[in-house]
């Protein structure tokens, strides 16, 4: 994803972020000054630490990972908790650098499809609209396809973004098939040449079997006009959810072999340390993040601005 940023733009967003997870940062960042003030490192501080880091949604893993590295460097030292959050900032850094990779659209594609899915309320349609938006700034040709078909609004929905971005929306009446209608939007794209394709899905509880065969059924129908589509299978998250965004990620894995991660809303979580473990876990790559709700606040992942906004730190930028 291309960033237009003016440095204004950019101060503007990094703000929105790190003011979103100043209430993870506040919490992380308090328990660190409470833990560290005039202490030397020892076991007692080491396993305190490692239960900071596991409260904040870090993970067990990751979290075990960070303190160990701690310990390695400044074991029986005294430790100021500025030097403790300036490593935890560049380890939390080099842990999710690896997982920061835009959508890469192919011109061989013709078009690049992209799914979009996750359970109800995640910011799919919102973040669809902003992606659309930044593929059209950039050139491209794109179409949406308004396949949760159970609500008026959700059409709705997509058509004011599709309009914003001057896209084509392919919409049906309420109740209709979806993978029918996915079908003939990806015909009628490879028809008009169009470079993207992204297909909105209805949120659906990754637990309900039925939804989660649907979704499976919109694969398999589009499959039958171009056999690699859809080229991206995307999940978006909710960063307010918290772990919970880990059961989301293994249903929909299970059923549609997630190709990457969206995590939306966080300008207002207080959850942000699961994307860290989220990472970890799956070796999935994030696309990009949401911090607010109009088109430029979808962003590029990046690792340091992440992990200085999660620890409080202030990044100059
Ligand atoms: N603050 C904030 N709000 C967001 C973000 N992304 C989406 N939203 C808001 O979240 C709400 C739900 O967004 P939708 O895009 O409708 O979510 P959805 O996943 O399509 O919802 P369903 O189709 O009902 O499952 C809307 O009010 C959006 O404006 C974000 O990054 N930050
Ligand atoms: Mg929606």
């Amino acid at each position: 994803m291309k960033t237009d940023d003016s440095s204004s733009d950019a101060s503007g967003w990094l703000s929105r972020l790190t003011n979103g997870l100043s209430r993870s940062s506040q919490k992380l960042g308090q328990s660190l000054n409470d833990l560290f003030t005039q202490k030397k490192l020892n076991d007692e501080t080491i396993t305190e630490l490692e239960d900071i880091l596991i409260t904040s949604d870090l993970g067990f893993t990751t979290a075990s990972k960070l303190t160990k590295i701690i310990k390695s460097l400044k074991f029986n030292q005294e430790v100021t908790v500025d030097e403790v959050k300036a490593t935890l900032a560049a380890e939390i850094s080099k842990i999710i650098e690896p997982f920061t990779q835009p959508i890469t659209i192919k011109t061989e594609y013709s078009p690049h499809v992209i799914l979009v899915c996750g359970v109800n309320g995640v910011g799919k349609t919102t973040t669809i609209g902003k992606l659309a938006q930044t593929y059209s700034f950039e050139g491209k040709t794109v179409c949406l396809a308004a396949c949760d078909t159970f609500r008026a609004a959700a059409i709705e929905q997509l058509e004011i973004w599709g309009n914003r971005a001057s896209c084509h929306v392919f919409s049906s009446e309420t109740g209709k098939d979806p993978a029918s209608l996915a079908f003939d939007a990806l015909k009628h794209s490879q028809e008009m040449g169009t470079d993207i394709l992204i297909i909105d899905t209805a949120g659906r509880l990754h637990n309900k079997k039925e939804l989660m065969d649907e979704l499976e059924k919109i694969i398999r129908v589009i499959k039958k006009l171009d056999n690699d589509a859809p080229h991206d299978r995307i999940l978006v998250l909710d960063a307010t959810t918290g772990q919970n965004a880990h059961s989301q990620v293994e249903s929909f894995l299970d059923i549609i072999n997630i190709s990457g991660l969206i995590i939306t809303k966080l300008d207002g979580s207080s959850k942000g340390g699961v994307l860290i473990s989220l990472t970890e876990k799956f070796g999935l790559p994030v696309h990009a993040i949401g911090v607010g709700e109009s088109a430029k606040d979808l962003r590029p992942f990046n690792p340091s601005d992440f992990a200085n906004s999660l620890l409080g730190i202030n990044s100059s930028k």
